[in-house]
């Protein structure tokens, strides 16, 4: 039998390695050089052997206050001490209803009910869920079919990953759901290399959902889901126009709009969501990563008005939706989730995104006539640096980039041969000259 652990602070490198099967993760090589972070603060991570390293990703896109806030931990810590675990089904704390509240509150329209989930990728299931169920309820059980879009990302459960177009979080696990259909994505450099913000080209994409509604009938699909902007495809912003036509085409044919904002949700693109940026207010939103500045770990979708008032019929004993989870509203989340909105609106965060967004966007340009670099992408406090795949070795020039980052301590994320980078909103001036200065240094000597 193990010992308990004899490393209680868990501040050096364990023994063994290999019982954990670390997530999208190339376990084999890691093991073999692992990378190990002890704890952060601010905008910097302490390695294992005490470096510093500088966050350009706000951990996995979801630290967007910084790491360590004062604020969350004394939250967390006195919530865990008063009611560390509630019941959700039958039972409430005010915690859950105050941050609901909250959430509804700072949300565009009517979007004013909240579904508490415990990862972006319940959220999804579980939206798709609400939108299935809705129509059942409102006297169209017909509407079943899910429409996504090629390369989105919306988790890893069954119903994300059906609607999800990541060709690699799919093909492996069978056929997933049936039933479900894919718009085209948006990426297209040779339209739209080296856009700052929102590409002009591509806004007309949003029209195959015609052909899609020509194909299928309105009468049989339930709802579309989007991320407003692509985050793990690589950072690809929605051409002008193309959410609104979407939104257009949506209530054309009482099809559900789903805007999937676990990335984009709390000021990632200067605005509290992508909805308010780009003034498309979907029928479903779904949050996770920011939502308690990944402290604990939380999810949530909201709905609008006419959503939930769907399910409100019936007698008053019936539960309404056969939906939930142990830790849905759990009130240690709802006390991160609450300090965390303090920290957003009291600090002026996404403001500060806002403000911070030209500085942003022309740090990552002054990369521009670097060798290897097919595209540059910038919005927000978000972006994508695109490298020339090295010929025969996909993903090979980002993930030598991201070590040699890492290595001089920025630390950057890469999907496939694109750089992505989502630094938290407290990023300062000269952290965003460190980031591209060491992003362009180690591309400059690997070319
Ligand atoms: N929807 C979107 C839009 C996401 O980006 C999820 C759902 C799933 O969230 P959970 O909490 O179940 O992981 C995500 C997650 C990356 C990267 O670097 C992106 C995510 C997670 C980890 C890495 O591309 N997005």
């Amino acid at each position: 039998m193990p010992n308990s652990s004899q490393n209680a602070r868990y501040e050096t490198m364990p023994n063994d390695l290999e019982p954990l099967w670390m997530p999208f993760t190339a376990n084999r090589q890691f093991k073999s050089a692992p990378r190990m972070f002890v704890s952060a603060e601010g905008m910097h991570y302490t390695t294992i052997d005490n470096r510093q390293v500088l966050d350009a990703t706000s951990g996995l896109w979801c630290v967007n206050c910084g790491h360590a806030r004062k604020e969350i931990t004394e939250a967390v810590s006195a919530q865990v001490g008063r009611l560390e675990y509630g019941p959700g089904f039958q039972i409430g704390h005010p915690a859950s209803f105050e941050f609901a509240a909250r959430l509804a509150a700072l949300a565009p329209g009517d979007l004013d009910h909240v579904f508490f989930t415990n990862s972006g990728s319940e959220s999804a299931d579980t939206a798709l869920k609400i939108a299935l169920a809705y129509h059942n309820v409102s006297g169209n059980a017909s509407r079943t079919r899910l429409i996504g879009r090629e390369k989105g990302y919306h988790g890893v459960g069954f119903g994300g990953i059906s609607v999800g177009g990541i060709s690699n979080n799919r093909k492996f696990f069978g056929n997933a759901l049936s039933g479900v259909d894919h718009l085209p994505h948006t990426s297209n450099l040779e339209h739209n290399a080296f856009t700052k913000g929102e590409p002009e080209w591509g806004g007309h994409l949003a029209e195959d959902l015609e052909r899609l509604v020509a194909l299928h009938d309105a009468s049989t699909i339930a709802s579309v889901i989007v991320e407003p902007m692509a985050g793990s495809a690589g950072v690809i912003l929605p051409p002008k126009g193309y959410l609104k036509r979407l939104r257009e085409i949506c209530d054309k044919y009482g099809i559900l709009l789903i805007f999937d904002e676990v990335i984009t949700g709390f000021g990632r693109l200067g605005e509290s969501f992508a909805a308010e940026r780009f003034g498309v207010v979907p029928d479903i939103m779904t949050l996770a990563k920011g939502l308690t500045n990944a402290a604990v770990p939380m999810g949530a979708v909201l709905v609008r008005k006419h959503i939930y008032d769907a399910f409100m019929s019936g007698p008053d004993n019936a539960i309404e939706l056969f939906h939930g989870y142990t830790y849905s509203g759990h009130p240690v989340a709802c006390a991160a989730g609450h300090a965390a909105l303090d920290i957003y609106l009291n600090d002026g965060l996404f403001e500060r995104a806002a403000e911070l967004e030209n500085y942003w966007i022309d740090a990552a340009f002054s990369l521009r006539d670097y060798a290897h670099i097919m595209d540059i992408r910038a919005m927000g406090l978000v972006g994508a640096i695109e490298l020339e795949p090295i010929p025969d070795k996909p993903t090979a020039r980002a993930l030598d980039a991201f070590q040699k980052c890492y290595d001089r301590g920025v630390l950057i994320r890469t999907t496939g041969d694109i750089i992505a980078l989502s630094p938290p909103l407290i990023v300062e001036k000269n952290q965003i000259d460190q980031i591209f200065d060491t992003i362009g240094s180690v591309l400059k000597e690997a070319a």
